[in-house]
């Protein structure tokens, strides 16, 4: 299938970004968006914060999360079909790239919530490399709320547990139900999640190493952060890399942010214990088979962009 017709990014990628993104696991690629999909991204945001659906939800009021935003703001689907954020992927990954899912993030102005430390390959039902976040946002973004990346966390071979879900600990029965149903082979998120869903129908997966506390020894970590951020930029990183963004500090405007997850050609399906998210919508039609390419569902993942043929 041939990708969507798509706009061209504001400028080339460099060589240098590309290696920047491979080392550290994340890279702000500055001034590569021109002023309308700013607007669009903007539009859409607001939209979607004034609409809530059944994944309208954040771990914390006045934190909104929503889950899928571009499935019924038209806006940020044409963010997605339309704009050169998909392009900008796979130019980095050097491979065709596949729509996964997508987030909000709505901050209000005022005093600004921060966002955990995580990594998000726990969180989905998904496994490979060419997994990558691109990060947007629609206002400025100073370094004490900035998004931040464990540098190089991308290339540890650890999938952490997510911070949140059923804790065994509290609920041994919930969580025997759930570990039993795993087993059975079932889903643990099904397709009624998508009519009401929360960050904490999930299982907080025991196996799983737990994340060190970050926080509270931030020396000891290797962390990338930016202080340029400005709309109109877009901040690539890695679906394994541990991350989180900055916050306690008021600002004056919102910092509203939109976070799309593209998968490359190595990505499969992978029913995970600690999946926190829904698979989405139209994946539940099918019945996938752990290890089996995103690329045998191109009605749920049809191909955003693709290497231009030389
Ligand atoms: O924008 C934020 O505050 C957090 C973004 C994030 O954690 C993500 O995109 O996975």
């Amino acid at each position: 299938m041939e990708a969507m017709e798509k706009s061209a990014p504001l400028r080339a990628i460099l060589d240098t970004e590309v290696s920047a993104f491979n080392r550290d696991g994340a890279v702000l690629l500055k001034s590569i968006l021109d002023e309308s999909w700013i607007t669009l991204l903007r539009d859409g945001l607001e939209y979607a914060h004034d609409h809530p659906d059944g994944m309208s939800a954040g771990v914390s009021m006045p934190l909104r999360i929503d889950q899928f935003p571009a499935s019924h703001s038209s806006e940020l689907k044409t963010l997605m079909d339309k704009s050169p954020i998909a392009e900008i992927v796979g130019t980095v990954l050097r491979s065709p790239v596949r729509f996964y899912m997508d987030q909000m993030f709505y901050k209000p102005a005022g005093m600004i919530a921060p966002s955990a430390w995580h990594q998000d390959t726990c969180y989905y039902n998904v496994e490979g490399h060419e997994l990558v976040r691109a990060w947007v946002c629609a206002d400025p973004v100073p370094r004490d709320v900035s998004l931040e990346v464990l540098r190089g966390s991308h290339l540890w071979n650890v999938t952490y547990r997510p911070p949140v879900g059923l804790d065994p600990a509290s609920d041994p029965q919930g969580a025997a139900e759930l570990e039993a149903a795993f087993e059975e082979g079932k889903t643990l998120i099904g397709q009624e999640a998508h009519e009401r869903w929360t960050y904490f129908d999930s299982f907080m997966d025991p196996s799983l190493p737990q994340l060190p506390n970050i926080e509270a020894c931030r020396d000891s970590f290797d962390i990338l952060g930016w202080d340029d951020y400005e709309p109109g930029d877009v901040i690539l990183f890695h679906g394994h890399a541990v991350h989180s963004a900055r916050g306690g500090v008021n600002l004056p405007h919102p910092r509203r942010s939109h976070a799309s997850l593209w998968a490359g050609a190595d990505v499969r399906y992978m029913r995970r214990r600690s999946q926190a998210i829904p698979d989405p919508y139209a994946l539940y039609d099918y019945s996938p088979e752990d290890g089996q390419p995103l690329g045998d569902f191109p009605e749920v993942f049809p191909l955003a962009w693709s290497p231009p043929q030389r």
